[in-house]
């Protein structure tokens, strides 16, 4: 049994930040694949036993499980010395990105991709005012990326790890890559990180099955 358990699903982007920093940091880790689609995070089973707050990503390890996808990185990132803050300065930068992440990148892009890509809403309000929002954040992390490699310092760290969340996903998403340079320049500097692979390659149940 591996030294680390992650509960996550290919489609959930906040549980793909959880596996990325897991490749990253060279930890013996596996995936418990969480059946999202078939409502196993609202049964009272994984509330009671997994996550009382009824989430994906959870990481377990020994008696410990941790849960929101924030917390997860800040562990692993002082557990194993990688991806982290050199000053307490640094550390609070971290987290202003990583709750900026929460709220207004997944946040938006979560429900966004769930809505158009896996609902097929159509263009409804809601998808519309989401997809405003959205747009807003991502013009705010363009303009930070224009001239700097990191989202915080001059080396990748959970911050970057954090972000990508949803961001390997325009076509699902519905937004324009291209429209962002910065982003884009980015999430190709992510990528050449050793261990670096796509959501759909890292967490298992990808393709969904016709009828998720
Ligand atoms: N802020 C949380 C968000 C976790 C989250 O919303 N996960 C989704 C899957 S992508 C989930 O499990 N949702 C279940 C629900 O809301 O009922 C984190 O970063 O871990």
């Amino acid at each position: 049994m591996a030294e680390y358990t992650l509960y996550g699903f290919a489609q959930s982007g906040n549980s793909y930040r959880a596996a990325l920093m897991l490749n990253l940091v060279g930890a013996d880790w596996e995936p418990r694949f969480v059946d999202f689609f078939a409502g196993e995070t609202r049964s009272a089973e994984y509330r009671e036993n997994v996550n009382e707050m009824g989430e994906a990503p959870v990481l377990a390890f020994g008696d410990t499980k941790i849960s929101q996808s924030g917390v997860i990185l800040d562990f692993l990132a002082e557990k194993f010395g990688k991806f982290r803050w050199e000053s307490e300065d640094e550390r609070r930068e971290i987290l202003r990105w990583l709750l900026f992440d929460n709220q207004k990148c997944a946040g938006y892009m979560g429900p966004l991709r769930f809505l158009r890509t896996i609902l097929k809403a159509g263009e409804t309000d809601v998808v519309q005012f989401l997809h405003g929002r959205m747009t807003q954040s991502q013009e705010v992390l363009d303009k930070h990326l224009t001239g700097r490699d990191w989202i915080v310092g001059n080396r990748p760290t959970i911050a970057d790890i954090s972000m990508t969340g949803y961001f390997y996903w325009p076509e699902e998403v519905g937004y324009d890559l291209a429209a962002y340079p910065g982003i884009a320049a980015w999430l190709d500097r992510v990528k050449t990180l050793p261990g670096w692979e796509h959501p759909y390659e890292i967490l298992p149940g990808h393709p969904l099955p016709e009828k998720a």
